[in-house]
């Protein structure tokens, strides 16, 4: 979205998550942690999708690239978009999907793709990810390190998804998120704004948490 919006020429390559292809040596030299988004610009190589806006804000914004993240506004606006900005994207979405294959009673009426036997698919995943790190890591793979706090991070993540406890915890914190979100919606829709955080005077202008909030909806959807 952000390579998009900033009118950037890129390529796509697309990585293969649901069976296993981010653990492949030649990904893992990538990104150590083999998890996507990444992406690659010249030299550099940029790992992590709030990294990758950063970056692509620092390095791409002017006359031909939009802004995306305000700084010239006034310091409400900064301030109330990094707030949106951070409380959307800290929803932890490998949780809110996951888990919602794991506890169904909270699902209303699922849509493409994420049908029955994708579900039940993407269910084994995690397992079978932490599976093949293990091995990967018996096997002294040379991003050992990093590959063992991944480990951790998915053996937390797989009893928080499996947890109902956990995951209505999470879920009740998506809640007031979005209600936070909705008042802030409204506040604007009385000042004739569509989006959280607009450009002031600019009825199209519009920021990250936008996208933000965007990608949290497609979750639900
Ligand atoms: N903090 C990272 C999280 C990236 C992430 O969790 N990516 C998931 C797909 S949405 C992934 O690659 N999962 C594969 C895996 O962990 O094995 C970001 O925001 O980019």
């Amino acid at each position: 979205m952000a390579l998009i919006e900033k009118g950037l020429k890129y390529r796509t390559h697309l990585v293969n998550i649901a069976n296993g292809e981010q653990y492949q040596d030649w990904f893992l030299k990538i990104n150590p942690r083999g998890e996507v988004p990444v992406i690659q610009d010249g030299e550099n190589i940029v790992p992590d999708s709030l990294r990758i806006i950063n970056y692509l804000e620092d390095k791409y914004t002017g006359e031909s690239h939009a802004r995306l993240i305000p700084t010239d506004e006034s310091a409400d606006i900064i301030e109330k978009h990094n707030h949106f900005h951070t409380i959307i994207h800290e929803l932890p979405a490998d949780v809110i999907t996951i888990g919602s294959f794991y506890h169904t009673e909270f699902v209303r009426s699922p849509k493409l793709p994420f049908i029955y036997p994708v579900r039940r698919h993407m269910k084994t995943v995690t397992a079978k990810s932490l599976a093949k790190l293990k091995t990967l890591l018996e096997k002294g793979h040379e991003a050992g390190e990093t590959l063992k706090l991944k480990i951790e991070f998915l053996e937390k993540l797989e009893a928080t998804i499996k947890d109902k406890e956990a995951f209505s915890k999470v879920l009740e914190t998506v809640d007031r998120v979005l209600d936070e979100v909705e008042q802030q919606l409204w506040d604007n829709q009385g000042r004739g704004l569509r989006h959280i955080i607009t450009n002031p005077g600019d009825w199209e202008g519009y920021f990250f948490a936008s996208y933000s909030l965007g990608n949290l909806c497609l979750l639900f959807y």
